[in-house]
């Protein structure tokens, strides 16, 4: 059951309903019809309430909340016709930062990290009739989360993605992994419940005449494989072929649709279905089209930006960054064909000698890996950005590594670098994380940052020791769409060519260079860009306006891409 829709909102900017939530008075979460005794408030009344449209976040939502950084209160009844058959989990796409559940009162339990699924089991909580469902979501951030407070993007908060109630049995799939591994189909499937034990588990793949069949584990885990069939056809941007596959346990049954495809590195190149591919890509934020955007990306909104990408700018690939994307973006990416980066919010000097933040990041990563390993978009799971070049990073990033490879031994891991030696004009990228990572990905903006100028750009030189592929995970200039100047003023749409073209002259002789993911698609809200004339809390980066309106400088960057493709059919 899909709960979105109106729920009512109660703004709670002290925090009362969580630093006295042992006083009957003041704790929200109740959910109380109305004052009961003479001596309760009438604050704290969701009926009286305003409502707003979930799933979204706050800030575009009410403008009095733009810029509101704290806790809100959210509720709606669930009605619930006849006791359950089976397990009620209630399952949540993504509450920004955090969020205090409660069902009748009654705490279900919490849940730290802006974008990534959790679920509760609520069969016990919910009774036949009418419920309350309460949501705190607290947008606030603080030195040891993931991220910090500080970051070059708008904090939008909220329940921003879907709310279900989920129906399963008692012995249920909780989770499968199917993919192509050494020309065999691969799957992993895991169950939850009541007898895991011994039961008989089917992967069916009706396209492609396949059955896999085995018995689970003490653990409910079974692991079945068969040889791929010769006609297989492979998952590529090209052709985007996605088949049918139905998982089976008992009395559950889950249906996807699922692509096949092969990825590695070789002699600095990265290697899809065997073959060399460049990503001509693109930087994303989460955010929607328009003057007020969101950061509720739905599948319309979601194929409103990839197109755009994927269509009108020849790319065949993205960066959704900073954090992990809503599951709607990646199935589009799926559908459409376009690779994907998948990053955690492991952003800037996040506290890198602080247990608690790396378990965090470590569960972070989980839920975004086990959310979104049966997509063949992605190519690459991205453990950091722009983090600095210390031992205690070093140690705190090699554990993701190695928790990333655990999980998904599928896809290649990177990171977006920032730390470059300079020696003698050339740029050496030595930063010891680009050992332990199979793509090397550099954020680079001489030209926009620095002293540089635009017709030094070209000449410079980049040095890889690792011999990885090697890409610009960013580069990019401000532009206020509109703003022409023939003396390329920093900020006209005319500075943004020339920047482009420069740093595209400097890519062409980069070695092994693998792709680049220009920052950024569209231009986004950011408390940091404040500058009255050029951009009033808009990063202004973007290669199209907050409206869609195309700048110059994306024509530059279709042009290159557009070669790439034709250099590439040449072969
Ligand atoms: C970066 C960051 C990105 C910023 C961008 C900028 O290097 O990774 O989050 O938004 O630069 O515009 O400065």
């Amino acid at each position: 059951t899909d709960l979105s829709g109106h729920w009512h909102y109660i703004v709670d900017p002290l925090k009362t309903g969580i630093v006295r939530a042992d006083s009957t008075r003041y704790s929200v979460f109740r959910d109380k019809p109305g004052p009961e005794r003479p001596v309760d408030f009438f604050e704290y009344n969701f009926d009286a309430a305003p409502r707003m449209s979930i799933p979204g976040d706050w800030n575009g939502q009410d403008l009095s909340l733009t810029w509101y950084d704290g806790l809100v209160w959210f509720r709606r009844h669930v009605d619930l016709d006849g006791p359950p058959d089976g397990r009620l989990l209630l399952h949540f796409g993504a509450v920004n930062y955090k969020a205090h559940v409660y069902i009748n009162g009654e705490k279900v339990g919490e849940h730290e990290g802006g974008f990534t699924p959790f679920a509760f089991d609520v069969t016990d909580l919910l009774k036949v009739g009418r419920n309350s469902l309460v949501v705190g979501a607290d947008s606030e951030h603080v030195n040891q989360s993931v991220p910090t407070p500080v970051v070059d993007w708008k904090n939008f908060g909220g329940i921003t993605r879907p709310v279900h109630l989920v129906r399963v049995p008692d012995t249920y799939i909780h989770d499968y992994f199917v993919r192509l591994d050494s020309g065999r189909i691969v799957a992993d499937v895991s169950l939850d419940g009541e007898r895991v034990n011994g039961q008989k588990v089917r992967v069916e793949i009706p396209g492609l005449d396949l059955v896999l069949e085995g018995k689970s584990d003490l653990s409910g885990e079974v692991a079945i494989e068969a040889a791929a069939p010769q006609e297989l056809a492979l998952w590529s941007p090209e052709s985007p072929t996605l088949y049918d596959v139905i998982v089976k346990a008992g009395d559950d049954n889950v249906a996807d649709r699922i692509g096949f495809r092969t990825l590695a590195v070789r002699d600095g190149k990265i290697l899809l279905n065997g073959e060399p591919v460049f990503l001509r890509g693109i930087s994303l934020h989460e955010e929607t089209l328009g003057a007020i955007p969101s950061r509720a990306i739905n599948s319309t909104r979601a194929r409103a930006l990839l197109s755009i990408v994927k269509n009108d700018l020849n790319g065949n690939f993205v960066r959704l960054a900073h954090y992990p994307h809503a599951e709607t973006m990646t199935r589009a990416a799926d559908e459409m064909g376009l690779l994907v980066w998948s990053e955690i919010p492991v952003y800037w000097d996040i506290d890198f000698s602080n247990q608690d933040t790396l378990a965090l990041a470590k569960q972070m990563q989980h839920e975004n890996i086990l959310r979104d390993r049966n997509r063949a978009s992605i190519a690459m799971w991205s453990v950091a950005n722009e983090t600095p070049q210390t031992d205690v990073r070093l140690a705190f990033l090699k554990e993701l590594i190695d928790d990333a490879r655990r999980l998904d031994g599928s896809r290649l891991v990177t990171a977006a670098l920032h730390n470059v030696r300079s020696e003698g004009g050339a740029r050496i990228v030595d930063d010891p994380l680009g050992q332990l990572i199979d793509v090397v990905a550099v954020n680079t903006y001489q030209g926009w940052y620095g002293g540089m100028s635009l017709d030094r750009v070209p000449s410079v030189e980049w040095q890889n020791p690792t011999g990885k592929p090697f890409m610009f995970s960013e580069f990019g200039a401000g532009a206020l769409y509109g703003f022409r100047d023939p003396e390329k003023e920093k900020f006209s749409e005319d500075f943004q060519v020339a920047y482009y073209e420069a740093t595209i002259e400097m890519a062409k002789k980069a070695p092994d260079f693998a792709g680049a993911s220009p920052w950024i698609l569209k231009d986004f809200l950011s408390p940091r860009r404040m500058n009255w004339r050029y951009q009033e809390y808009w990063n202004r980066k973007g290669l199209i306006s907050p409206e869609g309106h195309k700048k110059a400088a994306f024509y530059v960057l279709r042009d290159w891409y557009d070669e790439i493709e034709l250099q590439g059919a040449k072969k």
